[in-house]
């Protein structure tokens, strides 16, 4: 089911979340769930404490014609990453209507366990590479305003903060 999605400035958007220790059915519900409320977004990632549950899982499906491509992800961590960068203009569900360039490394290799339980390793690049580090980067508790200036970061803030105001009214 459709889950509301936190807006910055919140907290629990700056905590790290814990890792998962053991795979039940709640989590593959909730990670169901992520999927379900990222398309509706819409969206290309999601990770869970976007939607207030501190643990380490993110969703992802960079693809943009053609057959989907639901990634389920428990644990992932970066296991390498490429001298060369790109640069992205990112936004963030949980920052809506903010955009800024971001530069972060061009491909990554990741490593995590899925939905069945088994453990996975895979090499990113292109928007998927800049996704899954958006995304990890959330379980961490940063966010990509966190890579810009002190000035532009407080402008970004600011109005997020207005957004989330008025749409606390409405
Ligand atoms: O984590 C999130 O907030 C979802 C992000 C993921 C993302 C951000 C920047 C760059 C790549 C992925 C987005 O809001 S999903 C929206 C979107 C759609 C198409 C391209 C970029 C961002
Ligand atoms: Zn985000």
């Amino acid at each position: 089911m459709l889950k509301p999605i936190l807006i910055h400035p919140d907290p629990r958007l700056k905590k790290t979340s814990d890792a998962v220790a053991d795979l039940s059915d709640e989590l593959r519900t909730l990670a169901s769930d992520m999927l379900e409320t990222m398309y509706d977004a819409p969206g290309i990632g999601l990770a869970a404490p976007q939607i207030g549950v501190l643990t380490r899982l993110i969703v992802m499906d960079c693809v943009k014609e053609g057959d989907p491509e639901p990634m389920i992800m428990f644990n992932p961590e970066i296991l390498a990453s490429s001298e060369d960068t790109n640069v992205y203009e990112e936004g963030c569900l949980s920052i809506p209507e903010q955009f800024a360039e971001v530069t972060r490394p061009a491909e990554v290799r990741v490593g995590w366990i899925d939905e069945t339980g088994t453990p996975r390793e895979k090499d990113f690049d292109g928007l998927w590479a800049t996704c899954v580090q958006h995304e990890i980067d959330h379980l961490n508790g940063k966010l990509f305003i966190d890579y810009l200036g002190p000035i532009k970061r407080q402008t970004i803030t600011r109005k997020s903060a207005k957004l989330k105001r008025e749409r606390a009214r409405a």
